[in-house]
């Protein structure tokens, strides 16, 4: 054998350190924006990410509902391929069919495609609050609702609220008695709704009912999709019926695919690839996943879109213990983002990486970036919200929901495992729970917050720069300790 220079590291091995912050460089200045697919270098990509966040090919996390929120942030789900085609099919039309629109009843003025371009709606309109629909009209199901800044429901009574006109309203509570919800739905509102609607027969809004400690900034939708676009959306494919699967998801609409293999490095996933590439030239396709700069090369020349990298750091795998390969995801991902950029430099394309699992705090995913990944993958932090697939199970402190992976015997992936004909002959995956995480939408604004405040602390306002200038440091076991909290907490300080 021969023997890799290095050690296998991860991303609780390295630091940031913080650079020279300019004046204009702000959290509101940031901009996270990331390539996609592979394009020329120096131009843009054909599908670029608002935000790099892109959700695992998993049973247990990219449902439609999740594909949807995610796109909805500027994100990327992709829908796993562990069933028949038809089943998958029809999770892409979900997503591709999806529309949000805004109720502008007896307004002259069209939808538009942002909230802030809503907000000046209203305040042109004299409007205090909006609802979104799916199909746009005051009969549509509710998606959410819209409320200008100065807006709240102790200052603005029933009659203000009416004479908005913006959706029929009659009645204004401010509590489940006053309208005599019942326990289920009353149940349903305290835990995930800060305003319950109520409907009449022939689907009108009724009346809007707010917990007393609503406040308009809490959690009404920032991202609105405007009329005539869909949401993007990907899908997982294997190298066993891709000429079965790619032909269908193609016609149902899908937007980029991804050749999902726990070890990619192989003669199949090129085929497939080469295949891909020859019947549909224009759809994206990427490969993966990979661990270093040789296999990272072997895809792109197989023609490989974007390439994700990641073997056996996923919170879920015991791939390492199973089969003692993989790499520390951190040294996987700087030799890969090497190997991509010397095959821009020698190729003139741009063929962007993933960094796929094993991102446990927001910092992992901040650093990942930094080390060069363009978008990431996650399975453990999409698998936490309400729009995730797994059932939400009551536990003595609070919730948690259902996680698995795809090596696990409830899954049962054997094409992303290939260990051998149909079937999985040992497990590679854990069947288990996470901490549940309330909604997507709240919990991937903190991450946002997160990581545009340390490209703050390093003098970045783009995620291309941040990866240029971007100063690491290794930690010792000694200043790991100091990173965290010395002191007893109140929490379990174990005062009265
Ligand atoms: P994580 O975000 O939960 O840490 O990891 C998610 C990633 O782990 C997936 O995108 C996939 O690459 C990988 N995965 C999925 N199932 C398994 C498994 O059962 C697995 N071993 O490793």
């Amino acid at each position: 054998a021969q023997l890799v220079e290095g050690i296998s590291r991860t991303f609780n091995e390295f630091l940031l350190l913080p650079n020279r912050t300019s004046l204009e460089c702000t959290p509101a200045a940031v901009d996270l924006r990331a390539p996609l697919v592979r394009h020329v270098a120096g131009e843009a990509s054909a599908i670029e990410l608002r935000t790099p966040f892109t959700s695992a090919i998993m049973q247990a996390v990219s449902s439609p509902e999740l594909a949807i929120a995610l796109a909805r942030e500027g994100g990327l789900g992709f829908l796993h391929h562990n069933r028949s085609v038809e089943d998958q099919v029809a999770d892409v039309r979900a997503v591709k069919n999806f529309k949000a629109g805004f109720v502008v009843s007896d307004t002259n003025v069209r939808p538009t495609d942002t909230l802030g371009h809503l907000w000046e709606l209203m305040e042109r309109t004299g409007h205090t609050t909006a609802a979104v629909t799916d199909d746009g009209t005051a009969s549509g199901r509710l998606l959410g609702l819209v409320t200008s800044r100065d807006f709240h429901p102790q200052r603005h009574d029933a009659a203000a609220l009416v004479s908005t006109r913006m959706v029929p309203v009659e009645k204004v509570a401010h509590s489940s008695d006053d309208i005599g919800l019942s326990e289920a739905n009353a149940r349903l509102w305290e835990e995930r709704l800060d305003c319950l609607p109520t409907v009449d027969e022939s689907g009108r809004l009724r009346h809007l009912v707010f917990r007393s400690d609503y406040t308009d900034n809490k959690r009404f939708p920032t991202q609105l999709v405007d009329d005539g676009k869909r949401l993007r959306v990907g899908a997982g494919v294997n190298t066993h019926d891709y000429r079965d699967r790619i032909p269908a998801l193609v016609e149902a609409g899908v937007d980029v695919l991804a050749f999902d293999s726990s070890d990619g490095f192989s003669d199949w996933q090129a085929e497939a690839l080469t295949w891909a590439k020859k019947h549909y030239p224009e759809v994206p396709v990427g490969g993966g996943n990979v661990v270093d700069g040789e296999a990272f090369t072997f895809l792109a020349d197989a023609g490989a879109d974007f390439i994700k990298v990641g073997v056996g750091g996923g919170s879920i795998c015991i791939t390492r213990d199973q089969k003692g390969i993989g790499r520390g995801q951190a040294s996987a991902v700087l030799d890969v983002a090497a190997a991509r950029d010397a095959y821009r430099d020698n190729t003139g394309q741009y063929v962007p990486i993933c960094s796929d699992g094993g991102l446990l705090h927001d910092y992992h995913v901040t650093l990942a970036l930094a080390m060069g990944a363009d978008f990431v993958m996650m399975g453990r932090y999409f698998a936490r919200f309400d729009q995730a697939p797994g059932a939400k199970v009551p536990t003595r402190d609070g919730f948690v929901k259902e996680y698995w992976g795809e090596g696990s015997s409830r899954a049962r992936n054997w094409q992303r495992y290939g260990q051998g004909g149909r079937g999985l002959l040992f497990e590679e995956g854990v069947d288990g729970y996470v901490p549940y995480a309330g909604d997507l939408h709240e919990g991937l604004a903190t991450t946002i917050a997160k990581i545009k405040a340390t490209m703050v602390s390093c003098g970045a306002m783009d995620l291309a720069t941040f990866k240029a200038t971007a100063r690491l440091t290794l930690v010792s076991e000694q200043s790991f300790q100091e990173s965290h909290a010395t002191v007893t907490v109140r929490e379990t300080a174990g005062l009265d």
